[in-house]
């Protein structure tokens, strides 16, 4: 088999960028370990950036998003039991949307069958080779016969624990790295939300954050300890610490219920560098990570994605080499900003274990800050809307 261009993963950004490729005519295989099923299932992000949005138009993919997705003005603030609003709209001129990465994944496979796209499910050792070669290729097994395919270059979609960074030698690659000591906790649960808006909880005993993905559909997280497990938390303990961390006006109206969905992911900093080398170029989680305080990791994949496809689409239209050469520097340049901003939101509202009342002074003058300024306000709204690509 002959592409041009084989992608590693079939999660949003490798399915994205198929999709903007297939549109330009630029033939592609996206080479994804896990059935569809399995990758459809997964529940990930909620918000998505007016970059996000606008990528997603231009794939073709976002008449659902524009009637099921929630468009939000604003975001609230809580510390010392009680919350505080940042105007996004007002200070930016832009909104966020909630519409969940489930929904996204769904739209963008929906699209890629309808146009023929060529996906593999449950691709197994899918192995770059040659990398360092004109004739770089990819072998694979499906249904237990090995496969090759031959192209001109290989996308590693395949998120943090994928193949493809592994293909970068050490001597080449530079990893940068901050775990968080803690996790969150997150649920769904048939109810309707908390709130109109994300309200994000600093508390003395951990943070939460009330979010949604329908009128009648809640998404919550709690902070909880790097080695709590999912087990120790029945529903009726998870609602009381929720309620104990969010301001008392909130939590007096919460309507709680069963969770469909409960699980714990850990938090951590992550960025390799460069993103490409050779013919391999490196895309959203494959080369970083960040923590979800920020609603910041689906929407850098997408920013990712808007750099390569540009760069592929001008190589083959313009035979322009010298944005793919640049692909690397320009994604880290938007990577770093939000890798910032997801560690800042995450070191000012979590409670550390070693924290010392200094450090929670120091958080709480943080908050009473934005509160009142709206200097500070700005410098939040702008990151979390997103940069500009
Ligand atoms: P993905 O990990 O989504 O996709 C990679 C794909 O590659 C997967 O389908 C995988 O099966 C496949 N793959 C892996 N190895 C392979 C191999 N060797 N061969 C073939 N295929 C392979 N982001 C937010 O913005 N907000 C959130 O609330 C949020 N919550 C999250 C919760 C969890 C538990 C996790 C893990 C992540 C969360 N994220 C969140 C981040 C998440 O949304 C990612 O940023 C997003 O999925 C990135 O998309 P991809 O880069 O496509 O990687
Ligand atoms: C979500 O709704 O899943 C969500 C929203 C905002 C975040 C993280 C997760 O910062």
């Amino acid at each position: 088999m002959r592409t041009k261009v084989v992608i590693i993963g079939g999660g949003p950004s490798g399915l994205l960028l198929s999709r903007l490729l297939s549109l330009q005519e630029i033939d592609n295989i996206i080479l994804e370990k896990k059935s569809k099923q399995e990758v459809i299932g997964r529940i990930r992000a909620g918000v998505l950036e007016n970059g996000t949005i606008e990528m997603l138009r231009l794939a073709g993919v976002a008449d659902r998003l524009d009637k099921e997705g929630f468009t939000h003005n604003g975001v609230f603030l809580s510390f010392k039991n009680h919350g505080f609003r940042i105007d996004l709209k007002k200070l930016t001129n832009k909104t966020v949307t909630v519409y969940g990465q489930t929904e996204v994944t769904k739209d963008l496979y929906d699209a890629i069958e309808k146009s023929n796209g060529i996906v593999f499910n449950n691709a197994k050792d899918v192995m770059p080779q040659e990398i360092n070669s004109e004739q770089p290729f990819v072998t694979f097994k499906k249904d237990g016969l090995e496969k090759t395919i031959n192209c001109d270059f290989v996308v590693g979609c395949d998120g943090f624990h994928g193949i493809s960074r592994s293909i970068i030698p050490q001597e080449v690659i530079k990893k940068y790295e901050r775990t968080y000591p803690f996790g969150w906790l997150g649920i769904l649960s048939e109810t309707p939300p908390a709130s109109d808006e994300l309200i994000y909880a600093n508390h003395g005993n951990g943070f939460a954050l009330a979010s949604m993905r329908n009128k009648n559909l809640s998404r919550y997280y709690i902070q909880t300890p790097l080695d709590d497990h999912v087990d120790n938390w029945n529903d009726k303990k998870f609602w009381d610490t929720l309620k104990r961390r969010l301001p008392s006006d909130i939590s007096d109206s919460i309507i709680t219920g069963p969770s469909i969905e409960k699980s714990i992911a850990p938090l951590r900093s992550f960025v390799c560098e460069p993103m490409s080398w050779k013919k391999l170029y490196l895309v959203g989680d494959a080369a970083h990570i960040v923590p979800p305080t920020g609603a910041k990791g689906l929407n850098l994949a997408v920013s990712d994605v808007y750099y390569l496809y540009n760069a592929m689409k001008n190589f083959y239209l313009s035979l322009n080499y010298q944005d793919l050469e640049m692909y690397s520097q320009k994604a880290l340049s938007r990577v770093w900003k939000a890798t910032r901003f997801s560690w800042w939101m995450t070191t000012t509202f979590h409670k550390f274990p070693d924290q010392s009342p200094f450090d929670q002074c120091i958080q709480d003058a943080e908050l009473e800050y934005l509160e009142n300024s709206i200097a500070s306000q700005s410098v939040l709204a702008e990151n979390y809307v997103g940069l500009p690509f």
